[in-house]
């Protein structure tokens, strides 16, 4: 229907000099009713908001698969694909990762059944047409802040604190989503696990506050040695995994030993005393049939043999 269902002021309501939204904030509205986007546009791109407007679900999806977005009006009945139907695939898509997009359902209908699918496929909130545009604004005013809390949550469930890597949960479910990957494609993936030699002796000798900044400056060093789409994460304290996506045992092998060298060859410097450090590093290529858990000891294996041999060195 191309019927507008609302009465929107020009500009912006003198109510809401107070409302400011985050800067840069931008906002999908999905509606196949153009003068309904272009009533939604003139509520919030005023207010510094950049909106995108679409007119059909599939292009409402793709937009917000690219993550372009920070929060979503989302009409529920469009072509192509209802909105229902494409906040449950943002959903399904955001589950594991940092990202959070605060979705509005807009309905006409206000039947409870709709409302009722549109809440349960993950919308955060819904209005019914017609709807008042300051009820709207500050609906999005306080969706934001949810959005703000949801992304800061899903960040700190995912990251170490003290290196800002990927902690040990969220490595494991990058892994099995590699290996699932890997399976599917008939691709290469190895793992190599990183520990640092005698790290002990460096929290005897120059304290605990440089034991830590050694982890971090580690870290920071091999996240730039190994390549953008490898998986770096603190498996535990001074224990690294590293995912390597397409890598055979022998591409792995001279991966870690780019990475040894890069560690050996710079001491860490710490208020003006310079710490030198060395890991150790066990390699293993994942093969058809092998769990998430073997592959790991494998490599675990490995890095005991690697120590064993005398430390600062890369075992397969
Ligand atoms: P190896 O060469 O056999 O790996 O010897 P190592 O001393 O590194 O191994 P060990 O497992 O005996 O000791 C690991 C040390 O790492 C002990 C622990 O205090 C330290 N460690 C673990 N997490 C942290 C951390 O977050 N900060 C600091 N400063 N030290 C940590
Ligand atoms: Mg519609
Ligand atoms: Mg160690
Ligand atoms: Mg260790």
């Amino acid at each position: 229907s191309g019927m507008s269902h609302f009465r929107v002021p020009m500009g912006v309501s003198v109510r809401f000099r107070d409302v400011e939204f985050p800067e840069g904030m931008r906002m999908l509205v999905a509606d196949d009713s153009r003068s309904s986007r272009e009533g939604l546009e003139r509520i919030f791109a005023p207010r510094g908001i950049r909106v995108f407007p679409v007119s059909d679900g599939e292009e409402a999806l793709k937009v917000l698969l690219s993550g372009a977005v920070d929060v979503a009006l989302v009409d529920c009945m469009m072509p192509r694909m209802d909105g229902v139907e494409v906040i449950r695939r943002l959903r399904e898509a955001e589950a594991d990762s940092e990202r959070y997009t605060y979705v509005i359902m807009i309905t006409v209908r206000d039947t409870k059944e709709d409302l009722v699918r549109a809440m349960a496929s993950g919308a955060d909130d819904y209005v019914v047409k017609p709807f008042d545009p300051d009820d709207l604004t500050l609906r999005v005013l306080s969706g934001t802040r949810v959005m703000e809390v949801q992304r800061k949550l899903r960040f700190l469930a995912r990251h170490d604190p003290l290196t800002g890597l990927y902690n040990r949960a969220a490595l494991l479910e990058m892994e099995e989503r590699e290996i699932s990957r890997a399976l599917r494609e008939g691709a290469n993936l190895s793992v190599a696990m990183m520990d640092i030699d005698r790290f002990k002796a460096v929290n005897d000798r120059y304290g605990h506050l440089a034991g830590d900044e050694v982890l971090r400056q580690l870290s920071c060093r091999v996240k730039g040695l190994i390549r953008p789409y490898d998986i770096l994460g603190r498996y535990g304290g001074e224990e690294f995994l590293m995912v390597l996506p397409g890598a055979s045992i022998d591409g792995a092998l001279r991966l870690c030993e780019r990475v040894r060298r890069g560690i050996e060859l710079a001491p860490v410097e710490y208020q003006g005393e310079l710490i030198p450090v060395t890991a150790s590093f066990g390699v293993a290529q994942f093969r058809e049939g092998m769990s998430l858990d073997r592959l790991n000891d494998d490599a675990d294996q490995a890095l005991y043999r690697a120590k064993g041999e005398g430390r600062n060195r890369v075992v397969a």
